[in-house]
């Protein structure tokens, strides 16, 4: 069962690395952790289990944050009321296409690699045309916006080395151009 000690963090090189791309036939012990990370996302969302096992909540986890430096994410956003809006595990995503339109979190980002608050908003793009595989190598393509457009956006960025405080303006962290909608 992954737990917050196997979540590595800042500092650790693992998240500023490019991942390498998953090759089909996935191997066993590829898919168990696909699994266990989407697991892990179930338990920190529901708060007995949260609390038993001390984990921070997530909608997203991705495979560097476990140290396992391959283009894989779990994604498990949660709608109003709490039904799966979208739940997958993500292999080799990709975004073809984005809009010119961004989007923020009102609250701004969290991540489970990172351990201290990082105010400011993240602008990222509203909508985007995602390709992505599941662990059968069946290739999908989504249309998402809002929400979780903005979840594959920071899972994605972890594939790539980036972290969500990297696009928060410097200066003046509350500050997005005039084509960005604060969402929630
Ligand atoms: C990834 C998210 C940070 C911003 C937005 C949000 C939470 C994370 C990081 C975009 C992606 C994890 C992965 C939450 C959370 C809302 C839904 C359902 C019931 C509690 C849960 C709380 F926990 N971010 N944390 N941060 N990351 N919403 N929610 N709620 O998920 O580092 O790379 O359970
Ligand atoms: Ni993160």
């Amino acid at each position: 069962m992954i737990t917050m000690d196997n979540i590595i963090r800042e500092g650790n090189p693992t998240l500023r690395a490019r991942a390498k791309a998953v090759s089909f036939p996935m191997s066993a012990g590829q898919k168990q952790l696909a699994h266990e990370m989407m697991e892990f996302l179930e338990n920190s969302q529901n708060s007995e289990l949260a609390e038993k096992y001390k984990l921070r909540a997530g909608v997203g986890l991705a495979a560097p944050q476990v140290d396992v430096s391959i283009r894989m994410t779990a994604v498990l956003v949660p709608d109003e009321n709490d039904k799966p809006l979208f739940k997958h595990i993500l292999v080799n995503p990709t975004i073809l296409s984005e809009s010119v339109k961004m989007a923020a979190l009102s609250e701004g980002e969290g991540c489970l690699s990172v351990d201290r608050d990082i105010p400011g908003y993240v602008p990222r793009h509203d909508r985007i045309t995602l390709r992505w595989y599941d662990l059968d190598g069946n290739k999908h393509v989504d249309k998402l916006r809002d929400y979780p457009a903005i979840v594959c956006q920071h899972e994605i960025d972890h594939l790539n080395g980036v972290l969500f405080f990297d696009h928060i303006n410097k200066k003046n962290p509350f500050n997005v151009d005039e084509n960005t909608v604060i969402l929630g």
